[in-house]
């Protein structure tokens, strides 16, 4: 991978994506004023788009509990962990026209975000918490879609009785506002139990897409060949792949 090359490029991509995802209304240029603003107002009262609850710092629970792997328990893990993570690469492959490979403080001088959003599990307990990152939007247009793209995968560094974890969401999710590559929880680096350095904040959905210890982002057109082929660990057990509210 031409790893220096496509890191000092991101910036520009990222611009450049930006840019052309606002110039290519062509057809949005197409609809009025009128009948553009009420599409968007329908979409932010019922759509998938539609933002998840965001709370006050006053709300944020005492202490954000871990669930599932609370550490990926390897010696390089270990390593990585005490060396502040500067080896760490996030990496976005599969279906897009510039792959990259980005460390922490790629991650950290893109754009932020920052919402307090309550997490909840199916195991049956919710913790509120603030969370900051880079949209997952921001990334996905520094690296620029190729046509196929449809969902978005996340490889994570822990394995579960021999099987990776990973998660899969698709293209509405993936550049849905509150869908954050988060690096801070309550304003300290991510912990360890919480998926250091990197988790998966996808706000409309249940605590098991929330993927921890993030090593790569891979764009696939389908989900049949990945894992078990039912889009996410859990769901190759019989969860729901769609796990939204
Ligand atoms: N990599 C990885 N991600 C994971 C899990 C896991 O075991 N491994 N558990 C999931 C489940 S079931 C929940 S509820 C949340 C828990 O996040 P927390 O540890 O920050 O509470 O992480 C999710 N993401
Ligand atoms: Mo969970």
């Amino acid at each position: 991978m031409r790893r220096r090359g496509l890191i000092a490029g991101l910036g520009a991509l990222v611009v450049g994506g930006c840019s052309k995802v606002a110039d290519s209304g062509a057809g949005q240029a197409v609809l009025g004023s009128a009948e553009r603003w009420h599409k968007a107002a329908q979409r932010l009262i019922t759509g998938r788009d539609a933002l998840a609850t965001e709370f006050t710092r006053a709300d944020i629970s005492p202490s954000f509990r871990g669930n599932g792997s609370q550490t990926v328990g390897t010696p390089e893990y270990a390593s990585a962990l005490a060396g502040g993570f500067a080896d760490w690469q996030l990496t976005v492959t599969g279906l897009v026209t510039h792959p990259l490979s980005l460390s922490l403080d790629n991650i950290r001088r893109l754009p932020q975000r920052t919402q307090i959003t309550r997490h909840d599990c199916v195991e049956g307990w919710s913790a509120i918490g603030e969370w900051t990152g880079p949209q997952l939007a921001t990334i996905l247009r520094g690296a620029g879609l190729q046509p196929e793209a449809r969902f978005v995968v996340f490889r994570c560094a822990d394995v579960l009785d021999g099987a990776p974890y990973y998660e899969s969401i698709d293209m509405i999710d993936a550049f849905h506002p509150q869908t954050i590559i988060a690096h801070r929880l309550n304003g300290e680096p991510l912990p360890e139990r919480n998926g250091a350095p990197l988790r998966l904040r996808v706000e409309r959905q249940l605590g098991y897409k929330h993927a921890k210890y993030l090593t790569g982002i891979e764009v696939v057109a389908s989900l049949d060949t990945i894992g078990e082929g039912r889009g996410g660990y859990w769901e190759d057990r019989g969860y729901q792949w769609y796990a939204g509210a």
